[in-house]
């Protein structure tokens, strides 16, 4: 079996949240967007498809890196073909990112799963068919009954809570919000949830990522009084060294990093150096589902959990592959937006969560999405 084509799809979609001048989504009025489907058909007539943004597949990156180390070779070698690409990343202009090699390790595995009729966490070696879920906010906001007050957290929280959810992590305020950061409202919107769910209901907080030493100690200090479980990125996460002061002097378990770029080196360099007691790893951030399970087995070594960042069908299937990670992180959630509303590409959602708060792990062969190709072809805008 050899791959034959390598292609990519850029179609229209719908989409109910903006993003603002730090990247930070929120709810916002229905506008047209666009995603990217890539699709790997072998000489033998299977094929594997994984979705991205369009800028991480345009023509070329597809022409000079995946089609390139992709064309001709078997499409079960993943190990041998996302080797390839991670090392041409060095000497790519920094036009071949993580996110891209994701996308395109994630259309192989999906391509196995469906030609062996098995869905991809079974492939990598199933440990649960179900994972409770924490409900993640978006920012907060200054939107009159959104996230703009501490109260409005409170609010959301016991909607949540009805919901199903089984823990809660707040993304608090952040520029550009006008008088953000604030340690003060942190703690302030912290306390109110607290409040909201009671003294056993797991919460965490994943706060401004750009505090100092001294504002992420303080305000690591007030959630941990209040039982927070875990304090995510409260500092820019290259400086392990901060990370490791803050470890040493916060009782709170310290969860990271998140963003920081180096893969499973980072993660390493972190457990080593005693940066984090809880390790992080998303799909998208470390370049695919290999790289994940890597960094979960290197957790796991060392007694600690890694817990997923973000959803979608490739870290359901880290998930449904690992014991040491609790929740699948679902949201972003804002009062203002319906997230159990299905995107139109998909005929059924991925992450679908029952009232108890868990989620089925997906039965469809591969990556398990319900992919809408109907929808796809009547709204393609071009394709490469
Ligand atoms: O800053 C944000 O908008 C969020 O932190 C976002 O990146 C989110 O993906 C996250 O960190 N989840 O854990
Ligand atoms: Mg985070």
């Amino acid at each position: 079996m050899k791959i034959e084509q390598v292609s990519v799809t850029v179609f229209k979609t719908t989409s109910n949240t903006v993003h603002d001048t730090d990247g930070h989504t929120h709810p916002g009025p229905e506008h047209d967007s666009t995603n990217a489907m890539l699709t790997i058909t072998t000489d033998d007539g299977h094929s594997g498809y994984a979705f991205g943004q369009p800028e991480s597949l345009r023509p070329y990156v597809l022409e000079n890196f995946i089609k390139k180390v992709f064309l001709g070779e078997d499409p079960m070698d993943r190990e041998k073909l996302w080797q390839a690409l991670a090392r041409w990343q060095r000497g790519s202009g920094a036009n071949l990112t993580d996110r891209t090699l994701a996308v395109a390790e994630m259309a192989l595995w999906d391509l196995a799963g469906r030609k062996l009729e098995t869905p991809v966490w079974k492939l990598l070696g199933g440990y649960r068919d179900s994972v409770p879920a924490y409900g993640s906010t978006m920012c907060g906001d200054e939107m009159k009954d959104g996230l703009a007050t501490p109260e409005d957290y409170g609010k959301f929280a016991e909607w949540m809570v009805n919901r199903g959810y089984r823990a809660i992590k707040l993304h608090t305020w952040m520029p550009p919000v006008s008088w953000a950061p604030s340690v003060k409202m942190d703690i302030k919107a912290c306390a109110a949830v607290r409040e909201a769910v009671g003294p056993d209901f797991p919460l965490m907080l994943d706060a401004n990522h750009w505090y100092s030493r001294t504002e992420a100690f303080e305000l690591g200090k007030g959630i941990q009084e209040l039982g927070y479980y875990w304090f995510e990125e409260p500092m820019d996460e290259h400086s392990t060294e901060s990370y490791r002061w803050l470890a040493a002097n916060l009782e709170i378990p310290i969860l990271g990093p998140e963003y920081a770029y180096g893969k499973f080196h980072t993660r390493a360099e972190w457990i080593a150096t005693k940066a984090c007691d809880i390790s992080r790893v998303g799909v998208a951030d470390v370049g695919g589902i290999g790289p994940s399970m890597k960094i979960a087995h290197l957790a796991e070594s060392f007694n600690m959990d890694c817990e997923i960042h973000g959803g979608g069908a490739g870290n359901l299937a880290v998930l449904g592959a690992i014991h040491n990670a609790r929740w699948y992180e679902r949201g972003l959630l804002h009062p203002f937006v319906d997230f159990d509303e299905v995107p139109e590409y998909l005929n059924s959602p991925i992450d679908p969560m029952d009232d108890d708060g868990n989620i089925p792990l997906p039965t469809r062969p591969g990556l398990g999405e319900d992919i809408n190709f109907g929808y796809i072809a009547d709204n393609v805008i071009s394709t490469h």
